[in-house]
């Protein structure tokens, strides 16, 4: 169901909602976030925030249930590949990379253990939330593995006798450090990305984005 209004999801608290919060604001969209609300109305312009999980925001985009959506790459490309298996409408188009949400997924282990290159996982089970960029990048180095998912506390899993090693995100590194672990390999680099639904638009809508675009830009541009 389409609606006049351009829809945009975002996540509704993490560590992309703030960030996405003032872009908005600094592109000119006035908005205020009360309370537990799933959909904020724009004050000044026919737009609509969906306020949700970012596991969500993928999803919705390549359903078509909303029309923009701001996500970590790490969240969209692991649920671009899941729906893609499962022969689910898996397309989007990028529209911008966003300057804030950069992380990278990691595959670490113990810090004691020797570490020569890929090959030496070979045979290891690996706790992960992130499967299939996990197995993209095995299979790109041809390396058997085994795995084990986890949602959260990826990083407890060797100590828990769990798995041999994790593929978990980074950003500073004190969370593998304080876990006793180390980075053996980066298998994926991640940012903010702004992406839109595949399909048509009205011309309203259209021109809509081209303005949030050409103000994100300039935004993007001043603090260069
Ligand atoms: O509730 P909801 O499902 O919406 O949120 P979430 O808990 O799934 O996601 P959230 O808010 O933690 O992260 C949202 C997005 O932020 C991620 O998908 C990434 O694109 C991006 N991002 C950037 C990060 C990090 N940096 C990050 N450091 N996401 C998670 N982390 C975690 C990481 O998992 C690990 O536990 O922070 C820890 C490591 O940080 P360092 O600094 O100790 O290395
Ligand atoms: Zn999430």
């Amino acid at each position: 169901m389409q609606t006049q209004r351009l829809r945009i999801a975002i996540q509704k608290k993490g560590r992309l909602s703030k960030e996405c919060q003032l872009l908005l604001k600094q592109c000119g969209v006035k908005f205020t976030i009360m309370g537990e609300r799933l959909v904020v109305h724009s004050q000044n312009m026919p737009i609509d925030l969906l306020l949700v999980r970012d596991d969500d925001i993928p999803g919705l985009i390549m359903d078509g249930v909303v029309d923009l959506g701001f996500i970590g790459e790490n969240e969209l490309e692991e649920v671009r590949l899941d729906r893609k298996a499962l022969g689910e409408p898996n397309e989007f188009l990028q529209l911008r990379r966003l300057d804030f949400g950069g992380c990278r997924l990691s595959i670490a282990i113990n810090k004691d253990q020797q570490y020569t290159g890929p090959q030496d996982l070979a045979g290891k089970r690996i706790a992960t939330t992130y499967p299939h960029l996990l197995k993209a990048y095995m299979d790109e180095q041809g390396i058997p593995f085994s795995t084990c998912m986890l949602t959260g506390s990826v990083e407890v899993a060797p100590r828990a006798g769990l798995a041999d090693a994790i593929a978990d995100l980074v950003s500073t590194g004190a969370t593998l450090e304080a876990n006793g672990l180390k980075e053996a390999e980066v298998i994926f680099r991640s940012k903010a990305t702004l992406i839109q639904r595949t399909g048509e638009f009205a011309a309203d809508k259209q021109a809509l984005i081209e303005k949030l675009l050409t103000r994100m830009q300039g935004v993007q541009q001043a603090k260069e």
